[in-house]
C-alpha cells in the first residue's frame, strides 16, 4: 500500500491531541524528567494514580545522560540500588556500598518505565507558570520550549493538578515562580528559597531525602530542587538520593491525594 502523507501527518495531530487532551486534569503533574521526576512518575502512575511529567528539553532524562564530565557512568549508593533493580537497570558492584551503571542505560530505562507504567512525558514544553487558588497551586502554565527560545510573545496554556512536584533539578523553577508570586510563604526556615550549597556528597544524599516534602499548599519538591530549595548542598554524579527522592515524593504524593476531599477531584 502506497504511504499517505495526509494520514501520516493526520495520525500525529490525533494521537498527539488526544494524548494532551487525556491530561488537562491531573492527580499530580511532574516538573521536570531527570531521575527523580522519572522514578515519582513511575511509582504515581503503578500506584493508579492519573500523572504527567513536563520536561523543557527535547532529550528527557536531566542529569543522568553524561554521567560524571561526560564519563557516561553514574554512582549509586547500595541503598539505592533496589530502586534501579526494581525499573530494571543493572548495576555492578565497584566496591562496598558503591554500585555502577551505565548513565545511557538508567536515562532511556527510567525514562520507558516512566510512560509503560502510564505517566506521559510532554518533552519540549516548558513549565512558566502556576495556576493558583487562595487553597495553593492547582495546576501548571505551560508553553513551547521553542516559543519561548524564539522569545515570542505567545499567550501559554493551563493544566489542571491537584498536586505539582517540583523536580526540575538545579533550577528550583517551579519553586521559583512561586517564591517571586507569593513572596516569603515557602515552608522554608526562611519563607524564601534558600539556594544550593556547594558540594558534599554524602550531607547532600541525605539531605535530598529528607528535604524532599511539601513546601507550599499544593507544591511538592523532589531531588536537587528539594536541596536548592532547603539550602543543602550538592552531590555530585551519584544518583542514589535522586532516586529514593523520586520514591518518597510519589508516597507523599500519593499519601496527599487520598487526604483530599472526594469532591476536590
Ligand atoms: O537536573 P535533573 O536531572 O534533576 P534531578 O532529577 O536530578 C539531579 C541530577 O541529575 C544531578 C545531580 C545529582 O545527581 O545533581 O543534577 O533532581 O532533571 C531536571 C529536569 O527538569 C527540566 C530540566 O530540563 C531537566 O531535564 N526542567 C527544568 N526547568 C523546567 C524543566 C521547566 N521550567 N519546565 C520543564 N522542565
Amino acid at each position: 500500500m502506497p504511504l499517505d502523507e495526509r494520514i501520516i501527518t493526520k495520525a500525529i495531530i490525533d494521537r498527539y491531541f488526544e494524548k494532551i487532551r487525556g491530561i488537562l486534569n491531573l492527580d499530580a503533574a511532574i516538573v521536570g524528567a531527570g531521575p527523580a521526576g522519572l522514578v515519582a512518575g513511575y511509582c504515581l502512575a503503578s500506584a493508579g494514580k492519573k500523572v504527567a511529567v513536563f520536561e523543557r528539553k527535547l532529550s528527557v532524562g536531566g542529569g543522568m545522560w553524561g554521567g560524571g564530565m561526560l564519563f557516561n557512568e553514574i554512582v549509586v549508593q547500595e541503598e539505592a540500588c533496589h530502586v534501579l533493580e526494581e525499573l530494571g537497570v543493572s548495576t555492578r558492584l565497584y566496591q562496598e556500598g558503591y554500585y555502577t551503571a551505565d548513565a545511557v542505560e538508567t536515562a532511556s530505562t527510567l525514562t520507558s518505565r516512566c510512560v509503560k507504567a502510564g505517566a506521559p512525558i510532554f518533552n519540549a514544553l516548558s513549565v512558566e507558570d502556576v495556576v493558583m487558588r487562595p487553597e495553593g497551586i492547582v495546576g501548571l502554565v505551560v508553553n513551547w520550549t521553542a516559543v519561548n527560545m524564539a522569545g515570542l510573545h505567545v499567550d501559554p496554556l493551563a493544566i489542571r493538578a491537584r498536586a505539582v512536584i517540583d523536580a526540575t533539578g538545579h533550577d528550583t523553577e517551579v519553586v521559583s515562580v512561586v517564591q517571586k508570586k507569593v513572596p516569603g510563604r515557602l515552608k522554608t526556615p526562611s519563607g524564601s528559597l534558600e539556594g544550593e550549597k556547594s558540594m558534599w556528597s554524602d550531607e547532600a544524599e541525605r539531605l535530598t531525602l529528607e528535604n524532599t516534602r511539601d513546601v507550599f499548599p499544593g507544591l511538592f519538591v523532589a531531588g536537587m530542587a528539594a536541596n536548592a530549595t532547603f539550602g543543602g548542598p550538592r552531590m555530585g554524579p551519584i544518583f542514589g538520593g535522586m532516586l529514593l527522592s523520586g520514591k518518597k515524593v510519589a508516597e507523599l504524593v500519593f499519601a496527599y491525594l487520598e487526604s483530599l476531599p472526594k469532591e476536590s477531584s
